[in-house]
């Protein structure tokens, strides 16, 4: 697994810092990268090493041969490129989303009954489903670029929802939305509702569990043809938030990501249908969560569009000391204005008028190569 730290200094010929994990050969690579004039040293499975990376696979060629070099190179190669080329267009049924050229936001829109989930929940079943509509055209008018739609909460000890109700939640809601064109994303853990989701006009599947939840999930949204968000979970919404621990949370992540996309590729999944996501929050501590946020770059290296989602979580309510979920605007809005000056592509958020601004001030602020990146743009 190849992650590039940073390749900052590769266009003008300078090294690149670079993490391969799971590498043959670890630490005879690493000595012949030495040897070539590179920094190179083993931390546990990985090797971090700090050099051109023709060295790095010229290395492996003289201590592997071929058979180590040759896979290297293709990942090495395709590591470096998305990292300094930048986050591009997501392609859905629906258009495209500009991730290329500037931060694309997701209103959330929540069709769950429980008043605890952040207060944005949006569904009395009296007058459904036109206030969720409503509140789904006022994020729209705010300048919101899709709507997630959610019809399970997926918070830690959250009730499970039988499919049907799920269904009855958000067809209605999708249909409605599809039908003035807007893009949707149908937040699932479920096969049949995303199927059906998607046949009643969303375009992405937006599935917390990466397909744990429900074995025919993959396959579906294969056969469905449409984008969908891989993101990490450690455990399930039940148990996730008891102790997570990791040694390194980002490598972690990303060799999940990392690992998920091939399967997905496997599955006849088209890499460039896809979006990243760490899954903020989802078994991860307060500590997890700041160090994924402070590295958000490193996940660009995948060459897919980054999807964070911190809105109004309770890591930012812990920090902040902000019980209410709905009061913690500042703490979601820098956490996603941070997250795109680092790379973010996409940030799922309940406040969009206010990050819409902010995200938009950050993104020039980072002075990011993007076109349409300039002030005023
Ligand atoms: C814990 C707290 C778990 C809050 C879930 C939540 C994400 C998502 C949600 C995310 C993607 C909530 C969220 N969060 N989908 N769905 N990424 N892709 O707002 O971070 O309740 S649910």
């Amino acid at each position: 697994m190849v992650r590039v730290v940073d390749a900052s200094l590769v266009p003008s010929g300078g090294p690149a810092r670079i993490s391969v994990s799971r590498l043959p050969l670890a630490a005879e690579v690493a000595s012949a990268v030495a040897a070539a004039g590179g920094v190179a040293e083993v931390v546990e499975d990985r090797l971090l090493a700090t050099a051109r990376p023709s060295q790095l696979v010229d290395a492996a060629g003289r201590r592997g041969g071929a058979d180590l070099a040759g896979p290297l190179e293709i990942e090495v190669e395709r590591a470096v490129a998305s990292w300094l080329g930048g986050p591009v267009d997501l392609a859905t049924p629906s258009g495209a989303l500009p991730c290329g050229s500037r931060p694309v936001v997701m209103g959330i829109l929540n069709v769950t009954p429980d008043s605890f989930s952040d207060g944005g929940s949006h569904y009395r079943p009296e007058d459904h489903p036109a206030a969720a509509i409503a509140h789904a055209r006022r994020m729209l008018e705010e300048g919101a670029d899709l709507v997630d739609v959610g019809g399970e909460s997926t918070r830690p000890g959250a009730e499970p929802v039988p499919e049907d109700e799920e269904l009855r939640r958000v067809l209605p809601v999708v249909e409605a939305l599809a039908a003035d064109d807007v893009t949707v994303s149908i937040d699932t853990s479920k096969a049949n509702v995303a199927r059906r989701a998607v046949e009643a006009g969303a375009a992405i599947v937006n599935d917390v569990s990466a397909g744990t939840n429900d074995g025919l999930l993959l396959r579906t949204v294969a056969e469905l043809g449409v984008p969908y968000v891989v993101m990490h979970m450690r455990g399930t919404p039940r148990t996730m938030q008891r102790d997570p621990r990791y040694t390194d949370v980002v490598a972690e992540v990303y060799d999940f990501l990392s690992d998920q996309i091939r399967r997905l590729e496997l599955l006849g999944i088209r890499r460039d249908l896809l979006v990243v996501d760490p899954g903020i929050g989802f078994g991860k501590t307060v500590a997890h969560n700041l160090e994924l946020l402070r590295r958000v770059r490193e996940f660009t290296s995948l060459g897919r569009p980054v999807l964070i989602g911190t809105s109004r979580k309770s890591f930012l309510g812990t920090i902040s000391g902000v019980e209410e979920a709905s009061e913690r605007l500042e703490g979601s809005i820098v956490t996603a204005a941070i997250a795109v000056a680092r790379g973010a592509s996409i940030v799922r958020v309940h406040d969009v008028a206010e990050t819409v601004r902010a995200v938009r001030v950050a993104a020039a602020l980072s002075g990011d190569p993007r076109p349409g990146q300039e002030p005023g743009a």
